[in-house]
């Protein structure tokens, strides 16, 4: 592991001065993450089979502070994306048009075996970089997964650089449209109708057409009716937003960040606060996320990721895992906790390490144990 510590210690004094600027305090404890994690590094035997290093690590950073070529380097990927052709069996997946489609139809098709299950982390986690490696292999990009980070931005989300819909952002709000207000039922929490809820008209995806979904769709506009079936017939429509004000201040506040990660002793602990229980009316940063985003098909829970900014708040939720795990790196980098039905119903058994994370053919399948260190094994990839 050392050849990675030079790397770790070089990038947090490039970054120190950035950060005590900001001041943000989940900055400031993923920087205490990141110098934790490198003195347990230090205390290893060197493994000379280690293959990331500090030359081929990936560094994902907050959309924020990204230059806005860069950011365009990265929508012009995704848009990529969306031009290359699906890979997924056409009868098995009729309604796939794309490459895009193919992460969007592999998450509708296992996604009530990776909710609220102890694999949640894991998956998301392998998905995330199966879709960083897709925009670098397929799309030319030489950049990394980009974040949101939810907290910057939770009194503002409409005017941040990620949704301001400008050219430089992932697009902006959707149109508006007269709509009801959205209820989450479970857990019975209502978000008050936003600003829009048809189709977003700027930026990038203001074009994009949305092929797959919407199985259960809050956004109750002509357009976004739920499907029959199981959601992988062609459906093509507008990228719909509705963001929620409500939603990112009530859920993903830094206080939120914090307690998530300071507060969870054990990553049953951590994961159950993090994608909240509906049933007992808590939202958690996860799902606070995708309803800020909200519309169609932020706000379906099958459907997700169809809307692109899905991987910039997974990037996050992967992120927020990430300084988790690095705090306290001799416990967190093996545990495996949870079952594998959404919320242990019906009861299943526990979630192990040799449990088979499998993406169809968007990445090679991985054991859970595999994916715990994202510089060790398959992954290789930090935040900063
Ligand atoms: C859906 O999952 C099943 C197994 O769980 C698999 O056989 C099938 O190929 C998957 N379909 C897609 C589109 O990934
Ligand atoms: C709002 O909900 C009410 C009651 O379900 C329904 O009658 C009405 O058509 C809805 N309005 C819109 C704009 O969807
Ligand atoms: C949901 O909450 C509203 C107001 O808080 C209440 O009037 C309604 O009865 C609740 N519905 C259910 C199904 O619990
Ligand atoms: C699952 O793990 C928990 C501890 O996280 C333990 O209490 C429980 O007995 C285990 N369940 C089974 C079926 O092994
Ligand atoms: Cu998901």
């Amino acid at each position: 592991m050392r050849a990675l510590t030079p790397l770790l210690l070089v990038g947090l004094s490039a970054v120190s001065p950035a950060l005590a600027q900001s001041a943000d305090p989940v900055d400031l404890l993923a920087e205490e993450a990141l110098t934790i994690r490198a003195k347990y590094d230090e205390s290893l035997p060197d493994n000379p089979e280690r293959t990331c290093t500090e030359e081929n690590v990936i560094v994902r950073k907050e959309w924020g502070s990204l230059s806005e070529s860069e950011r365009v380097e990265y929508t012009n990927a995704v848009l990529c994306l969306l031009e290359e052709p699906s890979q997924l069996d056409p009868v098995e997946v009729p309604g796939a048009r794309n490459r895009y489609d193919d992460f969007v139809a592999v998450h509708i098709n296992q996604t009530l075996g990776i909710h609220a299950t102890g694999n949640f982390l894991t998956w998301h986690r392998l998905y995330v970089a199966a879709y960083e490696q897709a925009l670098r292999n397929l799309c030319g990009y030489k950049g990394a997964q980009p974040y949101w980070a939810w907290n910057k931005y939770a009194d503002d989300p409409i005017n941040s650089p990620i949704f301001d819909g400008s050219p430089y952002s992932m697009s902006g709000n959707g149109a508006y449209i007269p709509h009801n207000d959205t209820i989450i039922q479970p857990p019975n929490i209502t978000l008050p109708a936003g600003q829009g809820g048809d189709c977003v008209m700027s930026g990038p995806f203001k074009d994009m057409v949305v092929n797959l979904g919407p199985l259960v769709s809050p956004l109750q506009v002509p357009g976004s009716e739920p499907q029959e079936g199981n959601g992988l017939n062609h459906n093509p429509r507008c990228l719909r937003r509705d963001i929620s004000e409500v939603a990112a201040r009530d859920w993903t506040r830094t206080e939120d960040v914090m307690t998530l990660i300071q507060d969870n002793e054990n990553v049953l602990l951590f994961q159950n606060m993090m994608q909240g229980d509906p049933r007992v009316g808590i939202l958690g940063v996860h799902a606070g996320g995708h309803y800020t985003i909200n519309g169609d098909p932020g706000a379906d829970f099958f459907a997700s990721p169809g809307d692109p900014a899905f991987f910039l708040h997974h990037a996050m939720i992967d992120r927020t895992y990430w300084i988790w795990q690095n705090l306290d790196p001799a416990k967190r980098l093996s545990e495996v906790m949870g079952t594998i039905t959404v919320y242990n119903e019906p009861p299943s058994r526990n979630t192990t390490v040799d449990d088979v994370i499998e993406l169809n053919n968007l990445a090679d399948a991985r054991r859970i144990g595999e994916l715990l260190d994202t510089t060790a094994g398959p992954l290789c990839y930090i935040y900063k």
